[in-house]
């Protein structure tokens, strides 16, 4: 397969565009070759847009891992933790192909099958590709993704290839071994466990001929980085800027979790995590380098659903063992995916189109940060109360661009116990720090006043509007009404 290696103008790029959403992932995909577009244009991670309107599973079928990261600790049965390594069961390929193809008769925006765990999929080759193997059989349309530490990914090339996989992840952290070993304590190389710098070198090596070696056969490969104050923040612009320069498609630097009840080293040695605005520069200063994803929902290993939601309590193995998957019921959900898939490419690329003959924004007037509440779809369609996360988006007269998304305890559970409730609302105030609007479908009467009082303006007036519009309507309204002269007020630089 003859190598790509894909160049995309980055939002810094001064490619002159002046339309909304200039620089924008969405607008990125017109720019983009034929074929590597039909690869991105429903993948939920690769394409900011699909991530609206497009699903992914996770099959957790790998639970043996080749290294340690100073950042996790695998856990089972955890049905209310998300966060990457976490699963309530792990599956055999059998189960997991049974499973993969009831999510996907059960949710028709479903599109991505990927392993992430909640080891290494690659330290699991057999389990791995058998459950490729089986579901291409069944479900040809799904795409397959893996995500991998890297270490065993030299030796799995071919079989990746072979599989017809586009997508692969790599985490890279670093790519000096001096910053690796205070990263990685160990890794487990030819039989044996290497410790400390030496191994960090090794992985660092295996890691870096593992992107090349997809990149010379035309894989996509999306690199994740997680971001660690003190550690390797400082040096995340040069990783950016290497793989880059090897021909990776999309660099995603995700902010280090680290709670002490997770039971890592860092959650237990009280390493911090970065604050959102620490993490928003970083890779700001990366995208003058590389396109940057920033939607990742840093899911679990089991996570079913659009990013940013979790369906895998419906789809527990006793709850499938009673369903009847024949060959029949496969055909039957592969059309209706298929009506999903004409129907959303369509809608996207509407909107892609509308976006590029909007005229050009004006010109003056300071970025600010706006919350949205969305359930899918591209649209303000999610009342204030039932957000369990914002996306936060920055308008200014460079246009809009998604910075990230902030999660929240849900604030109205129903039967408002009021104690709770209190205190889940002063959370959700605090995940919004730094934003000046929210906007959402709906909110009560309580919440308005409190996020008044906190600076943050709550609108309601947008419902049902596609997020773009809504977001850069609300932008020139506070233009206009000159709001937009001075700073924020300190509240929101908080
Ligand atoms: Fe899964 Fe990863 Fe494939 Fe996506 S997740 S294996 S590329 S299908 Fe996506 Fe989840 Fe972020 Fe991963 S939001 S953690 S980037
Ligand atoms: Fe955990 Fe993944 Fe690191 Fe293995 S590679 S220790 S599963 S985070």
């Amino acid at each position: 397969m003859k190598a790509h290696v894909i160049r995309i103008a980055s939002s810094s790029g001064g490619s002159g565009c002046k339309s909304s959403s200039c620089g924008s992932p969405a607008d990125r995909t017109n720019t983009l070759p034929d074929d590597i577009r039909r690869k991105v244009e429903d993948h939920p991670c690769y394409s900011e847009q699909a991530h609206h309107y497009f699903a992914r599973m996770h099959a957790a079928v790998a639970p043996a891992c080749n290294i340690q990261c100073n950042y996790c600790n695998r856990k089972y049965d955890c049905a209310n933790e998300s966060r990457p390594g976490v699963v309530s069961e792990v599956l055999t390929p059998e189960q997991a192909v049974r499973k993969t193809l009831a999510v996907a008769a059960a949710i028709p925006q479903m599109s991505v099958l990927g392993i992430a765990g909640p080891g290494d999929p690659l330290a699991n080759p057999a389990r791995t590709f058998a459950t490729f193997r089986m579901l291409a059989e069944r479900a040809p349309d799904i795409k397959l993704c893996v995500s991998t530490n890297g270490l065993a990914l030299p030796d799995c090339v071919d079989e990746l290839a072979k599989h017809n996989i586009d997508h692969v992840t790599i985490t890279i952290n670093c790519l000096d071994a001096d910053i690796g070993a205070k990263i990685y304590p160990w890794i487990f190389w030819n039989n044996k466990r290497v410790r400390g710098r030496a191994a960090a070198q090794i992985l660092i090596e295996r890691q870096q001929l593992g992107l090349e070696m997809l990149v010379a056969r035309g894989i996509l490969v999306k690199v994740n980085s997680v971001m660690i104050p003190g550690v390797n923040d400082r040096h995340l612009a040069e990783v950016s800027r290497t793989v880059k320069a090897k021909g990776a498609f999309l660099h995603n630097v995700m902010p280090l979790i680290a709670e002490a009840e997770h039971g890592t080293y860092y959650g237990l040695t009280g390493q911090r995590s970065p604050s959102p605005a620490e993490l928003k520069e970083l890779q700001d200063e990366c995208e003058g380098d590389m396109n940057m994803m920033r939607h990742c929902r840093q899911c679990r290993a089991d996570a079913v659903g659009l990013l940013g939601e979790d369906r895998g309590a419906e789809f527990s193995l006793d709850k499938i063992a009673a369903m009847e998957i024949d060959d029949a019921f496969a055909a039957d959900a592969m059309a209706r995916r298929a009506e999903w898939r004409e129907k959303a490419t369509a809608e996207m690329a509407a909107k892609r189109a509308a976006a590029h003959a909007a005229p050009a924004p004006a010109a003056e007037g300071r970025p600010v940060l706006m919350a949205v509440a969305s359930k899918g779809g591209g649209v303000i369609n999610e009342h204030f109360g039932h957000a369990r996360e914002f996306l936060v988006y920055e308008a200014s007269g460079a246009g809009l661009r998604l910075i990230g998304h902030r999660k929240t305890d849900l604030y109205c559970s129903g039967d408002n116990d009021c104690g709770a409730a209190e205190s889940a609302l002063d959370r959700t105030l605090r995940a919004l720090a730094g934003c000046e609007a929210v906007l959402c479908a709906k909110i009560g009467f309580e919440p308005w006043g409190k996020l008044e009082a906190a600076g943050i303006r709550p609108n309601g007036e947008h419902a049902m509007e596609p997020i773009e519009d809504a977001v850069m309507a609300v932008w020139r309204e506070m233009l206009a009404a000159g709001r937009l002269a001075a700073a924020p007020a300190a509240k929101q630089r908080a």
